[in-house]
C-alpha cells in the first residue's frame, strides 16, 4: 500500500466546500473504469515469461527499456475498438459514468496529443483517435464522461517519475516533465473532447502543496464543472477514493468512490480468468451505496480493442438487474439500518430499500429498532406486498413464500412515515 496516497484519499477536499457540480457524482453510484494502453497489447507477458496482477504494470515488473518498450505502439492496432459498442455496453450495465486511461504509467498517450510522438495517432499503425469516438458516444447516452491521467508517472519520459531503470532519480527535473508534458496535455484532454464529468488523478508525487495548487487552478478554468479524483493529491480533490479493492467498513459522509476491477488486474491479462460474478458485483454495488459511495468498476480491454466476454456478459446482467432495482441504487443515500445478518440498506426520503445479500433459512428478515409508522413493505421487482409483523421496537419482514435464494438479490422496500 502507498502509504503516503492513504492519508490524501482520506482527506480530498481540505477546504470543506463541495464541488458545486457534485450531485451527479453522488447520484451516480455505478461507473466503468478503462484501463487500455500498449499494456494491453503485451496481455501480461514479456519474453516468454508471464506476469500476473496490475498488466498495466509490466513495463516496471520486466524493467522493459523505453527502447524496448517503444517498439510496442509499432504493432498496437486495436482495429475491433467500438466506442458506440463500450459506450452501449456501460449502458447496458447500467453505469452513469466511465473514465478512461488517456496515459498511464507506461508514458504512452491513448490520445492524439501535439506534445509527444509517443502518442496512438503518431506512434502506431491505428493512426486513429479512440478517445474522440468514445467520448461523444458517452455523452450521447447521457453517460458522464472522464479520463485518467497519470500526472506524475511517466516511465517514458526522462524526466518523469518513477523509472529507475533508464533513468537516474537524482537527474530529473520534474518542474520540467510538468511544464512540457503533463500540463499541456491536460489542458489538450479538457479542450478537446467536449464536457469532461472527471479527471481521474493518480498517484501524486513532484509538486509541493503551493505547486499543486498552481496546477490544480491552472487546469480548473478549462472545465469548472469537472470533478478532479482525490489521487490529484494535497487534499486538493473533489471527493474520496478508496484505494484498490477497498469498501469502507462504515459509512463515510461526503462524497467518495471505491475502485474494484473486474479481475485480478486493471490492464488487461490473457491468463487471469478471475471475474466477479454479477452476483458479487452487485453485492459490492449495494455495499457501497449503502455505506453512501459509489462503485467505479474496472474492464480491461484486449490489444486488439475488444472487451472480454466476461465482463460483457457479467455487465450486461448486473444492467438487468439495474432495470428493475435501480431505484434501490441511484439517487440514494446510505442505509440506516447498517450491516446486518441479511444485508444493507440504502435510503430515499420515506423509504429503507433492504439488500437481501444473505436470505436467511426460515425467510424472515429483522430489522432493530426501526419504530416508525409503515404504509406498505413490498418487493421492489413486482411491487407484491410482504407480510411483516412488529415486535417492540424491531420489524420483522416475511420473504414471499417459496422465495430461495437466486442468483442476485432481492430488494424489499419499507415505505414509511417517521
Ligand atoms: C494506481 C495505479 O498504479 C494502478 O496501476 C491502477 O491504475 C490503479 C487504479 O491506481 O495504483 C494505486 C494507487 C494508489 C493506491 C492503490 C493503487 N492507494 O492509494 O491505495
Amino acid at each position: 500500500v502507498y502509504a503516503q496516497d492513504m492519508d490524501e484519499m482520506w482527506d480530498s477536499s481540505s477546504s470543506g466546500k463541495e464541488h458545486k457540480n457534485i450531485q451527479w457524482f453522488k447520484d451516480a453510484k455505478f461507473g466503468m473504469f478503462i484501463h487500455w494502453g500498449l499494456y494491453s497489447k503485451l496481455g501480461g507477458e514479456w519474453n516468454g515469461k508471464r506476469y500476473y496482477g496490475s498488466g498495466e504494470w509490466i513495463m516496471n515488473q520486466a524493467k522493459i527499456p523505453v527502447t524496448e518498450y517503444k517498439k510496442v505502439a509499432q504493432i498496437f492496432n486495436p482495429v475491433k475498438f467500438n466506442g458506440k459498442e463500450w459506450a452501449q455496453l456501460a449502458e447496458d450495465a447500467g453505469m452513469k459514468y466511465m473514465v478512461i486511461t488517456a496515459k498511464h504509467h507506461e508514458g504512452f498517450s491513448m490520445f492524439d496529443s501535439k506534445y509527444t510522438d509517443f502518442d496512438i495517432v503518431d506512434a502506431t499503425p491505428y493512426k486513429k483517435d479512440p478517445m474522440k469516438s468514445l467520448s461523444m458516444e458517452a455523452g450521447k447516452r447521457g453517460i458522464q464522461f472522464g479520463f485518467y491521467y497519470s500526472q506524475f508517472q511517466d516511465w517514458y519520459e526522462p524526466n518523469g517519475g518513477k523509472n529507475t531503470w533508464d533513468f537516474k532519480e537524482s537527474e530529473k527535473d520534474y518542474q520540467k516533465y510538468y511544464k512540457q508534458k503533463a500540463i499541456p496535455q491536460l489542458k489538450e484532454l479538457m479542450t478537446n473532447y467536449g464536457k469532461l464529468g472527471i479527471i481521474w488523478f493518480d498517484t501524486p508525487g513532484g509538486l509541493t502543496k503551493k505547486e499543486t495548487e498552481d496546477f490544480v487552478n491552472s487546469l480548473r478554468k478549462y472545465q469548472p464543472d469537472c470533478l478532479f479524483s482525490s489521487r490529484v493529491g494535497h487534499g486538493l480533490g473533489d471527493y474520496k477514493d478508496f484505494g484498490d479493492s477497498e469498501l469502507p467498513p462504515f459509512t463515510i459522509n461526503g462524497p467518495w468512490e471505491s475502485i474494484y476491477t473486474h479481475n485480478d488486474s486493471w490492464g488487461y491479462i490473457k491468463h487471469d480468468m478471475n471475474f466477479k460474478t454479477p452476483v458479487e458485483i452487485v453485492y459490492l454495488l449495494a455495499n457501497a451505496a449503502a455505506r453512501g459511495g459509489n462503485l467505479m468498476l474496472n474492464v480491461g480491454p484486449d490489444g486488439e480493442g475488444n472487451i472480454p466476454e466476461y465482463t460483457i456478459n457479467y455487465l450486461k446482467e448486473v444492467g438487468q438487474w439495474l432495470k428493475i432495482n435501480g431505484e434501490s441504487i441511484y439517487g440514494t443515500t446510505a442505509g440506516l439500518l447498517g450491516q446486518q445478518p441479511w444485508g444493507v440498506s440504502t435510503s430515499k426520503s420515506g423509504k429503507q430499500y433492504l439488500h437481501v445479500l444473505h436470505k436467511p433459512m426460515d425467510g424472515k428478515i429483522l430489522i432493530p429498532d426501526f419504530n416508525v409508522t409503515v404504509n406498505k413493505i413490498y418487493l421492489l421487482d413486482g411491487n407484491k406486498a410482504l407480510h411483516y409483523e412488529k415486535k417492540g421496537e424491531d420489524l420483522i419482514v416475511s420473504l414471499p413464500v417459496g422465495s430461495t435464494q437466486k442468483s442476485l438479490n432481492d430488494v424489499i422496500v419499507i415505505d414509511y412515515v417517521g
